[in-house]
């Protein structure tokens, strides 16, 4: 992990662009970090010298092994910083700051005239309320930060909304790509349908295997670790679990158990593939810039929420009507049994419409320029 001692501890004040704390609560999954990771190390390719203050930094051990320069990773702090906080605060997904860096905020420091910026980044949401909440302020009234006005910046798919994480060296990289090689280096065939897998517990993941089974040309499953392999070998039942790493044929189809990688090696995984299947919040953006057919596992909410996030994605996405049934069947959501065929007319349809809306996505600024020009618009 990018430890605070491993991490170049420089950055913070020699940079010529802002300083930046970014806070992270890790929950559960990935996704959190996923996000706070990639909006901190695009900030520092931008030449802004980023705090990344976090409960829990373990899964930086794989998802950015190296860390990267102007990121310091930084425990959660319990006071606030001798050097004051930054020219911008980023509180992500609603966690709460401490009360003392928060106190910190509010007092003038030493060539400071103005408090920092506060930015509360929201979750990412298709619906109706994102462009109509997005940007609009909310004054803190009482506690440490008071006379404070924190900013809700939404993510989103539209121009009306904080838009989508996309670093600028994306497109070169996903062009120089040799998607051809990645999938010989693995013995996949170019005929062969290759599909990613990362996702909770899918109540159609047996129905997804028959539709493998069923592909002609072959399909090779790739499975990401942790949930996504627990699921598939849940399925396999007592005594058919493969070991660990042992790609083997499953039900007709070729499954390779993937070890956990960093996050440019997951982008390859979702450009190298025909089909992925992606959950959560940061894969998903990461299927979309792929621009190949996905299926998307949403974060179940216990007040089903989700359901109306997920209907409203489709329609923004518009899904032609097997795409829709896909994602359905695959969040329990329509019978298992109603997940459509995996074949190339399907597949096709969906390519053509995952290019479609990557166009739309492309036309608009991504999420860090569009703060950076909301910053600015606050200082
Ligand atoms: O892990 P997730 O399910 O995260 C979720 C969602 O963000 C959800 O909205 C949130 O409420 C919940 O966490 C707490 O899925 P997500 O968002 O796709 O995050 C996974 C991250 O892990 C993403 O940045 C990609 C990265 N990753 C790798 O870098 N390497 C890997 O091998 C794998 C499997 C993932």
């Amino acid at each position: 992990m990018p430890s605070p001692s491993a991490a170049p501890p420089s950055g913070h004040a020699s940079a010529p662009g802002l300083r930046w704390d970014v806070f992270c609560q890790v929950i559960d999954n990935y996704g959190d970090m996923g996000v706070c990771w990639r909006l901190a190390a695009d900030l520092a390719s931008r030449g802004h010298a980023v705090r990344l203050w976090t409960n829990d930094a373990g899964a930086l051990a794989w998802m950015a092994p190296w860390g990267t320069p102007g990121v310091q990773v930084l425990p959660w702090p319990a006071a606030a910083p001798a050097d004051g906080p930054g020219d911008v605060v980023v509180e992500a997904f609603g966690c709460e700051i401490p009360g003392a860096f928060v106190a910190s905020m509010a007092q003038p420091g030493p060539g400071r005239a103005r408090p920092p910026v506060w930015i509360n980044l929201e979750y990412l949401s298709a619906e109706g309320y994102v462009e109509r909440c997005h940007g609009l302020p909310s004054p803190v009234l009482h506690g440490p930060g008071t006379g404070l006005t924190r900013w809700f910046f939404y993510p989103g798919f539209t121009p009306r909304t904080g838009g989508l994480l996309r670093e600028p060296a994306l497109a070169a990289r996903q062009a120089r790509f040799d998607r051809a090689a990645w999938r010989a280096g693995r013995g996949i065939a170019a005929d062969a349908l290759a599909v990613s897998l990362f996702c909770y517990e899918p109540p159609a993941l047996a129905q997804l295997l028959q539709r493998l089974a069923a592909v002609s040309g072959g399909a090779h499953l790739l499975v990401t670790p942790g949930r996504a392999a627990a699921a598939l070998r849940a399925l396999q039942g007592p005594g058919g679990a493969p070991a660990a790493a042992a790609p083997g044929a499953h039900r007709g189809v070729l499954v390779a158990w993937l070890p956990a990688c960093p996050q440019p090696a997951f982008d390859e995984l979702l450009w190298a593939c025909d089909l992925n299947f992606v959950r959560g919040e940061d894969s998903l953006v990461r299927a979309l810039w792929a621009g190949q057919p996905f299926v998307w596992h949403i974060y179940p909410q216990d007040d089903g929420a989700h359901r109306a996030k997920l209907l409203a994605f489709l329609d923004w996405l518009q899904a032609p009507a097997s795409w829709r049934q896909a994602h359905l069947a695959w969040n329990g959501m329509a019978p298992a049994a109603s997940l459509p065929p995996l074949g190339p007319a399907e597949l096709r349809q969906w390519h053509a419409c995952a290019l479609r809306a990557r166009d739309r996505l492309l036309a608009q600024a991504d999420l860090l320029t569009q703060l950076l020009g909301f910053v600015d618009g606050k200082s």
